[in-house]
């Protein structure tokens, strides 16, 4: 979720150019739109971690209360687990409160424990928080800076060959992606796993939309930075000259499609330019910019689109208070 590459390489050049084509493409749609993952910059992940520490947005804390308590009922279900691969791993914590949990499961058989993500630092770190686990279990971390697809291939592919295989897809964020993009990337998952694997699934549950206002438009003005961050980036990275004090962040509930959606509103009719991106617009007082989607789940559903996947429901923990569900499933 959040590219990284060093400044000046060919592969920073190549992200920098891709990223000017998707600004240039989807500011130019109607409505104008931005992907939700280059929301993620250094300070845009920054502040997301500091979002998942505020009270109004549950989701980072349930899950991993979740992983605590049902660790080791969830490692029960995939024993002998010899590999583990998590998908967007964040800080590492959700991972080693799971292996925590269900130490006594693993009985100090080595587990390899593959991390992919297209950010660097965020792969060093996960590995860093993993590396400090249980002594006693011996774990071999292998990182893959690489988008979850080919990540998953590269991990897949180098499996123990004893044992069998979880891969974890955490934080809800299959959330973000919209609704045939979640069933091509859960038939992506089942297409690299062999039958038997498993797959460990955290959904963010429907809950009042009150819960939700909060959650997406919290007091503090995290969010609303999070997503105006968005802006700052196309400035400094495309040379862009939007004034970010002309956008207030707004956060709808939109219960026909079931998703949070997260918009730039312009608060003034103004003209912006991206050179980089060779764009220049005129945006009307009161127009949106659509950043993100974060879509909801009920249990039923999250079960509905696994097993289109090609995957068998095991178990499902439901966290009812926050409104949070763990799904696990296997591949059939
Ligand atoms: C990463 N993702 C699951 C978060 C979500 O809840 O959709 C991103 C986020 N957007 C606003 N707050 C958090």
């Amino acid at each position: 979720m959040r590219p990284s590459a060093a400044p000046g390489s060919a592969a920073a050049r190549s992200a920098t150019q891709a990223f000017a084509g998707d600004i240039e493409y989807y500011l130019t749609l109607t409505p104008r739109q931005l992907p939700s993952h280059y929301l993620y910059d250094a300070l845009g992940s920054a502040l997301f971690e500091a979002i998942c520490e505020l009270p109004w947005y549950r989701i980072t804390r349930a899950e991993r209360a979740l992983l605590a308590s049902r660790g080791d009922d969830i490692l029960a279900h995939v024993d002998p687990l010899r590999t583990l691969i998590e998908l967007g791993p964040g800080s590492g914590e959700k991972l080693a409160a799971l292996v925590e949990a269900g130490a006594g499961r693993l009985r100090g058989i080595p587990l390899t424990v593959h991390l992919v993500d297209v950010s660097a630092s965020a792969l060093d770190l996960a590995g860093r928080t993993l590396g400090a686990v249980n002594p006693s279990q011996p774990i071999e971390i292998v990182t893959h800076q690489a988008t979850y697809e080919t990540g998953l291939v590269q991990a897949t592919a180098h499996r123990r060959s004893a044992g069998r295989t979880l891969v974890a897809f955490l934080g809800s964020n299959i959330g973000n992606f919209d609704p045939p993009g979640a069933d091509a990337f859960l038939r992506h998952i089942r297409t690299a796993l062999a039958i038997g694997d498993c797959l460990l699934i955290g959904t963010d549950l429907v809950k009042p939309e009150a819960e939700l206002q909060l959650a997406y438009d919290d007091p503090l003005g995290v969010t609303a930075a999070f997503n105006r961050n968005l802006l700052v980036r196309i400035n400094r990275e495309l040379g862009a000259d939007f004034d970010i004090a002309s956008f207030r962040h707004r956060a709808v509930w939109n219960e026909a499609e079931s998703r949070v959606e997260m918009h730039l509103v312009a608060t003034r009719r103004h003209q912006v330019r991206i050179p980089d991106a060779s764009l220049e617009m005129t945006l009307d007082e009161g127009e949106t910019i659509w950043t993100e989607s974060s879509y909801k789940y009920r249990p039923q559903a999250v079960v509905r689109i696994l097993e289109r996947a090609g995957f068998t429901l095991v178990e499902q923990w439901i966290h009812a208070e926050a409104g949070f569900a763990l799904t696990l499933v296997e591949a059939t």
